[in-house]
């Protein structure tokens, strides 16, 4: 039969290139000479899908046979790159698939590169998201996870002179290969005073060596009637299909902030719409199970990714009331008993909320459902707080005032057994600061789970060279057990080790120059100080510090000075509607310009940007950084990711105390970080006491120098106002206190300059960065969130099919 032809014993590279063959024939209905580059993807990504569509039924059967209990992720947002190269790891298939590509005269590396990523999210939250979804596969866990199948994902960025430009990103332009629509699994959702239907898309998410494949289950917005007869009828056909494109419209495309805009009907819609289909699903599971509405609890554990899914705590009560009639109290301790709440953000200003007019209008039911929530919270809360009313103010749902608001994290940690934060640093200022009052009321239900990141898909696929030097030095279980890394401790002074470990870095560093310049035109020195900084454009991570201290150089060396040769790497896009971060995408693409004219600066100082970061471009450009710029303003940055992806790779950090730096830090020795800058509880002094840049910069001639040359137009073609708005908010309110940390910053590069001059110290402190990473696998952010908060237990997957 078809199935035991594609069985993996079977699977050899002749079968893997025949298979290609019969797709480019029987899917893309073609014969070779007609056929593109593209088809050749998706012949081997379709070749692809076939063999894993074996372990994708049996962990379905298996799930449904073993009636376990399972791990259920709600996201607004999965960032997951590129499937067909992680795919073919994850199958142990890529040796085959670069085999089979090379019999038909194929490349594979290009075939990769075809792939449209689903770019399905803004940065960290989505893309830990993905990291995520395949830690759990591979730790073989019952798990679901759940989304929005936006048709057009974050925009895509282009850098002109002006700055940053965005277009759609049609990633389903050519088809998705790695779906399968379910439209016998489709949901009606009220909003208002319409109903859309939500269709249901899986896509696999393939575990590392097991045969676990997970389902990652994507939400399409389509109208119940394509058409309104009675309009058609009546000759109106744009009202006919008025309707049908306002449901579709529901999950068109990503919002592309990082915070929350106020008040966008259409946002508030996409996250009803979404969580109302995922809970509908779990309840359609469930009677599949024979298992009644009130045990709901006992068959899932259900994660909100950050409040945008917080309105499952009345959603999840009005299907128990409404639908399935249970009283109160055994419905609320349903809800209680399945949610729990991960917070990603330390800036008051992104925590969520929903104008009371605008729910009313949109959610009238579940707004009720909340005002009895909050009845019945408040009533206890008065009792342990009397004569309190300034605390109960702040515990409330609903922030008062002219315009009152429904507060998504008091509903979210009052409707969950548990809320963590995402790096022990955060953790700790949520209990003190953000959410003291809960913490107060509740401290059991407040903990730290500190992120993690895949080693698959970011050092096995982004990184060959290294994960091939490690199977020879360790061993190859670091795979599934990152802490094996530690045993790169004995080979520290292993000379020919070092001498290996430096050409696999240099071999990254020059892939990335030939990107750079085939795509840029900007030629870079393969041997230069790669000094990085990717990801979203913010002012509280401050690109603007980094930027600084490139001018900063650039002086240095005009002056004489001998600095070791940097190529300095911007990269991240800015939310379209964030005017400051687009002008600290123009100051850097200005200081470029000027920088990479400059013949006195040749050999010595480059400066990009790289256009559209991405995963794609994440898993090209992290192997090739020597040093990792993670500046941002003690206690804003909740933990970050992009930190452990470096790092694991063998970058060294320069960093602030925020976040996970701090724990890194811990892991990889404090020799081996460049520290600087203000803690957590000093930035936290200078709001309160009051916060001035002009003392700092009164003491500091450098930086006056960069400031003014920056305000001369020098880098603006002459323009002295353009960067007015980013150099006065430096010199008087600042927020982010930028010129508090940039003389300590300065010394930390001047330290880092040092380090470098010496190669063999530089490769022993990179190592000592892999070597100390082992904790920074998402597969133990997991693990914690698996046996401290879901209680879920790792099920093995039967062949059964
Ligand atoms: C909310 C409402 C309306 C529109 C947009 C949003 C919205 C969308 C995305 C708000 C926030 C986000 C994304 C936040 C984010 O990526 N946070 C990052 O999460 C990472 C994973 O935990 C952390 O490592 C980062 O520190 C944190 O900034």
């Amino acid at each position: 039969s078809f199935r035991s032809s594609t069985s993996p014993c079977q699977t050899s590279s002749r079968a893997l290139a025949e298979a290609m063959q019969r797709h480019l024939f029987f899917s893309q209905a073609k014969s070779p000479s007609l056929a593109t580059r593209h088809d050749h993807y998706r012949c081997l990504a379709l070749a692809v899908r076939d063999r894993l569509l074996h372990n994708w039924v049996d962990t379905a059967e298996t799930y449904t046979q073993a009636q376990v209990r399972t791990a259920v992720y709600l996201s607004a947002e999965y960032l997951l790159g590129p499937h067909l190269d992680n795919n073919l790891v994850n199958l142990g298939l890529r040796q085959e698939a670069e085999q089979a590509c090379h019999e038909l005269g194929l490349d594979l590396e290009e075939l990769i590169r075809e792939e449209p990523e689903p770019g399905l999210g803004n940065g960290g939250l989505g893309r830990l998201a993905a990291c995520f979804q395949e830690s759990m596969a591979t730790l073989e866990l019952p798990a679901i996870g759940y989304g929005i199948r936006y048709e057009f994902g974050i925009f895509r960025q282009q850098i002109t002179t002006q700055g940053q430009q965005e277009s759609t990103d049609s990633w389903l332009a050519q088809g998705n290969p790695w779906e399968v629509i379910r439209p016998e699994w489709s949901y009606p959702v009220t909003i208002g005073n319409h109903t859309v239907i939500g269709v249901a898309y899986d896509t696999p998410i393939l575990g590392y060596g097991v045969r676990t494949t997970n389902t990652l289950r994507l939400w399409a917005a389509s109208a119940p009637e394509a058409l309104d007869f009675a309009s058609f009828n009546a000759g109106d056909y744009t009202k006919a299909v008025l309707h049908k494109m306002q449901s579709e419209t529901l999950s068109k495309v990503l919002y592309p902030n990082d915070e929350p805009e106020q008040g966008k009907r259409l946002r508030l819609s996409q996250q009803i719409f979404f969580v109302s289909c995922s809970l509908q699903d779990m309840f359609r599971i469930l009677r599949g199970q024979g298992l009644p509405a009130r045990e709901f609890h006992r068959k899932f554990a259900v994660q909100l990714n950050d409040t945008h899914p917080a309105i499952a705590v009345a959603e999840l009560m009005r299907l128990l009331l409404d639908e399935h009639r249970l009283d109160w109290d055994t419905a609320w301790g349903v809800t209680t008993a399945s949610l729990s709440y991960t917070n990603h953000t330390l800036l008051p200003e992104a925590l969520e909320t929903w104008g009371i007019d605008l729910f009313q209008q949109l959610l009238p039911r579940q707004l009720e459902i909340i005002y009895e929530i909050n009845a019945r919270f408040l009533r206890m809360a008065r009792i342990r707080y009397p004569g309190q009313p300034d605390k109960l103010a702040r515990l409330s749902l609903i922030e008062e005032g002219p315009h009152r608001k429904v507060r998504m994290a008091n509903l979210a940690v009052v409707g969950c057994h548990h809320t963590n934060g995402v790096a022990e640093l955060h953790s700790e200022l949520l209990r003190r600061h953000v959410l003291a009052d809960f913490a107060e009321l509740w401290p059991d239900r407040f903990t730290n789970v500190t992120n993690g990141v895949t080693p698959r898909r970011w050092m096995a696929v982004a990184n060959p060279a290294l994960a091939n030097l490690l199977d020879d030095v360790i061993g190859s279980h670091w795979r599934r057990d990152l802490t094996h890394l530690q045993a790169l401790g004995k080979h520290t002074g292993d000379d020919a080790f070092l001498q290996r470990w430096r050409g696999v870095r240099d071999a990254s560093k020059q892939r990335l120059v030939q990107h750079i310049h085939q795509t840029q035109g900007i030629l870079l020195d393969h041997s230069s100080l790669f000094d990085v900084q990717v990801k979203r454009i913010h002012e509280y991570k401050r690109q603007h510090l980094a930027a600084l201290h490139v001018v900063e150089r650039y002086l240095r060396l005009r002056n004489g000075e001998d600095l070791p040769p940097r190529t300095v790497i911007f990269g991240g896009k800015a939310a379209p509607g964030y005017a400051m971060a687009k002008l600290i995408i123009r100051l850097i693409v200005g200081i470029a310009e000027i920088v990479n004219m400059d013949p006195a600066m040749a050999g010595r100082l480059r400066v990009v940007f790289v256009p559209n970061f991405s995963v794609s471009l994440g898993q090209l450009i992290y192997p090739a950084v020597d040093l990792s710029e993670q500046i941002s303003t003690a206690g804003k940055e909740a933990s970050g990711t992009g930190n452990m992806k470096m790092a694991l790779n063998g970058a060294l950090t320069i960093g602030t105390l925020d976040g996970a730096n701090i724990e890194i830090r811990d892991q990889v020795g404090a020799d081996n970080f460049f520290l600087f800058g203000h803690t957590a509880e000093q930035i936290h002094e200078f709001d309160r006491m009051g916060y001035h840049p002009m003392p700092w910069i009164e003491k500091d001639p450098i930086v006056r120098e960069v400031i003014e040359l920056i305000g001369s137009g020098h880098f603006s073609e002459g323009d002295r106002d353009l960067f007015h708005p980013l150099l006065a908010n430096l010199t008087s309110h600042d927020p982010f206190k930028v010129m508090a940390d940039i003389g300590d910053y300065r010394q930390a590069q001047n330290h880092v300059d040092a380090c470098w001059q010496d190669p063999s110290r530089w490769a022993r402190m990179s190592v000592a960065n892999t070597m100390g990473c082992g904790f920074f696998s998402s597969d133990r952010s997991i693990q914690e969130y698996a046996e401290r908060i879901w209680k879920v237990a790792p099920v093995p997957v039967e062949a059964t099919t």
